[in-house]
């Protein structure tokens, strides 16, 4: 049977892929290090290759894709189905742990899901590595979410720093702000971003001395560094972001920003970060969730979802069709 399940996890950059060296492979411009999100934040995907099926159908959250997003998913199955010389169409049913309107990114989990089902279903198979490479084709952020734990990705594959189970106390509290699809996607700011921003060229030439004090921050387990340089790698993107124009946060983002800044004067407890979007990443370590909990109470926002370090992309036999 030519049909396949897979779940896999998003993921948070505590490092930056923002720019493409190559637009059409997804290579990034600078290499980039996430921690592996848990299954509340992950997507479930089964695919079935099929002659009974004329064209690709692709339903997401029990809702049939036209345009955009069943075109993106028909065209990474076009790079499956030329890997595995075959011509046969797929259905491809796809569910994520979290909320739909949410404004959270799918793609980094939508993306190793698919990878991980299509090249099974075809018999493909492939090395962790190969996937992560696949998966980069459909999403530059789902190469990452193929590992668990903490990952680092540099131009065709990524690779695990450290495993889930390396600091269990680390803890991602996702604040939903926004139930708002976000009005420029990533993929059109970062190249706005390369080709306009000055700051940009300064923050590729110093990075690489960022990702060495990260990486030395997870390995060590050292809290306040690591906290310091997501908050400055996060502040750093959106800098040159907005240099050329475009804001992704809004006035709940800056308030949790001022609500961190002020929780961490006598002690770093929490660092936040912020992607494409006005949701709120808050990296922190277990035992302060309750007091930023009550630190966040007065403000009106969505959702809080709290997510520790989480696995790799997995197989399941249990089908969604
Ligand atoms: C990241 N982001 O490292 C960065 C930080 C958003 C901000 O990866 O064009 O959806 O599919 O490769 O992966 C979001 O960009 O872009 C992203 P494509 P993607 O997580």
């Amino acid at each position: 049977m030519m049909k396949a399940s897979s779940i896999a996890n998003s993921n948070i950059a505590f490092v930056k892929y923002w720019g493409k060296k190559n637009s059409k492979l997804n290579i990034p411009m600078n290499p980039s290090i996430s921690m592996t999100l848990d299954e509340k934040l992950s997507t479930k995907t089964t695919i079935e290759f099929s002659e009974k099926y004329s064209e690709d159908i692709f339903i997401l959250n029990n809702v049939k894709q036209h345009g955009d997003k069943s075109e993106r998913v028909s065209n990474f199955l076009n790079i499956i189905r030329e890997t595995a010389h075959t011509k046969l169409k797929a259905k491809v049913v796809s569910v994520n742990s979290f909320p739909t309107a949410s404004g959270l990114a799918s793609s980094a989990s939508g993306f190793a899901a698919l990878a991980a089902a299509s090249s099974s279903a075809l018999n493909l198979n492939l090395t962790e590595k190969e996937l992560s490479g696949l998966a980069r084709l459909g999403s530059g952020s789902a190469t990452r979410s193929i590992y668990g734990g903490f990952v680092e990705w540099e131009g065709k594959y990524a690779k695990q720093l450290m495993d889930e189970h390396h600091w269990p106390q680390l803890r991602d509290m996702v604040v939903i702000v926004s139930k708002k699809e976000k009005p420029l996607s990533s993929r059109e700011a970062m190249q706005i971003s390369v080709k306009k921003s000055t700051l940009y060229r300064k923050r590729i030439n110093t990075l690489t001395k960022t990702l060495d004090s990260v990486k030395m921050a997870i390995t060590n387990k050292n809290f306040p560094d690591l906290a310091k340089l997501i908050m400055r790698d996060s502040d750093n993107m959106h800098a040159c972001i907005n240099e050329t124009g475009i804001q992704y946060l809004n006035d709940t983002s800056e308030n949790i920003k001022q609500i961190i800044k002020r929780l961490n004067n006598t002690q770093l407890k929490a660092a936040y970060s912020f992607d494409a979007g006005p949701n709120a990443h808050i990296i922190t370590l277990e035992k302060h969730i309750p007091e930023l909990r009550h630190a966040l109470s007065k403000l009106s926002y969505v959702k809080i979802i709290v997510s520790k370090p989480g696995a790799g992309v997995r197989l399941t036999k249990k089908h969604l069709f």
